[in-house]
């Protein structure tokens, strides 16, 4: 195992973890962010997620790539909510009017403090960061680490803790994008995808949380045996055709502790990424970036380039009852966990 450290930028730094099984994870302390995932294949190293070569290009193009997203993932409709009956209102896009992964400048921007640690199995490295109290009109001042763990069991392990000296809000995620061909040019339809979900979130035309919860039965959503996404993407269901793609909190089941809550499958069947997570949702997007995609290593990523897997409470849940809570109190500390662990199909062990 080995770790080494580079500058991205004029303030970042990259973190290179390699295990013993030759899989890499780079990732920079600028929105304690993911940029690489390289896995060992027989056609050679691929890289499975997207991201960008330096902080220049991520401020510049996409700042969302792979990034720690806080502090509440997903909309807030009208950015408005409160808590023990006190009313807030936070930061709006002039455009949509509502509030999207906490409004601008957040958590995908900062720098945050590092630190490495090393034991016998894993490499993590740790990523520190205080928002202060009324950062985009949120109450508190939260301080929030996450740690990003790779282990000799080929598994991307993240940890989020936090703390707030006030009652707030907190509901934060990762925003990586995988791409198991290893090549954004090629669009994500012939993964297979697994959800262990028996309903998803209906979204409205601002892919807000309408409050209903439907059963994913008799719909395309329904990917509790594994199929293609290309099997949402050709359908007219009006779910699919509102938003292009899935954009869609599915909640989870979390029917045993042994079995992923989400599987992705490369088309050619050499590497499978099970989700794991104490969450109850998955916020699946299927990257509609249009003709508009960002270039990512010299090469424009294609309408639904990537596909994203943000476990979460559910959007919706400052509005809805039955959703969840994601209100953070003093005293009582926020810990999560989620694990993207891979399976390589040259690794004899894991199989
Ligand atoms: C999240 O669900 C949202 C999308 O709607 C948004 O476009 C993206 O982040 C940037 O995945």
């Amino acid at each position: 195992m080995k770790v080494t450290e580079k500058k991205f930028g004029e303030h970042a730094f990259l973190y290179s973890l390699t295990n013993n099984n030759g899989v890499t994870l780079e990732a920079t302390n600028l929105g304690a962010r993911i940029v690489n995932l390289y896995v060992p294949t027989a056609v050679g190293r691929k890289n499975i997620v997207l991201g960008f070569d330096s902080e220049k290009e991520y401020v510049e193009k996409d700042l969302y790539f792979g990034a720690t997203i806080g502090r509440v993932a997903g909309r807030i409709k009208n950015g408005q909510f409160s808590i023990d009956k006190k009313n807030y209102q936070v930061f709006v896009d002039p455009n949509t009017h509502h509030c999207l992964h906490g409004g601008p400048h957040s958590f995908e921007e900062k720098i945050w403090e590092t630190a490495i640690k090393e034991n016998d199995e894993e490499l993590s490295v740790v990523f520190t960061h205080t928002s202060p109290a009324n950062e985009n009109g949120f109450p508190g001042t939260i301080t929030v680490s996450v740690t990003y763990s790779l282990s000799n069991q080929n598994e991307w392990k993240i940890t989020y803790q936090a703390s707030t000296n006030e009652s707030t809000l907190f509901n934060p995620t990762n925003h990586v994008y995988f791409n198991l061909t290893g090549d954004p040019t090629k669009t994500v339809a012939d993964h297979q995808l697994l959800i262990d979900a028996d309903k998803f979130v209906v979204v409205d035309s601002d892919t807000n949380a309408t409050g209903e919860k439907r059963s994913v039965a008799n719909t395309p959503f329904d990917f509790r045996t594994i199929k293609k996404v290309n099997e949402v993407f050709q359908t007219n269901y009006e779910q699919n055709v509102l938003v292009d793609g899935l954009d869609h909190p599915f909640i989870l089941n979390h029917k045993t502790k042994e079995t992923p809550q989400a599987v992705l499958v490369s088309p050619e069947s050499d590497i499978t990424v099970n989700v794991y997570t104490d969450r109850d949702t998955v916020v699946i997007f299927t990257a509609q970036f249009g003709n508009s995609g960002p270039e990512v290593h010299g090469n424009q990523v294609v309408h639904h380039g990537g596909i994203t897997f943000e476990t979460q409470t559910s959007p919706g849940a400052v509005e809805f009852e039955g959703f969840g809570d994601i209100i953070l109190r003093p005293g009582k500390d926020f810990y999560s966990q989620t694990v993207y662990a891979l399976l390589l199909s040259d690794d004899e062990a894991l199989l």
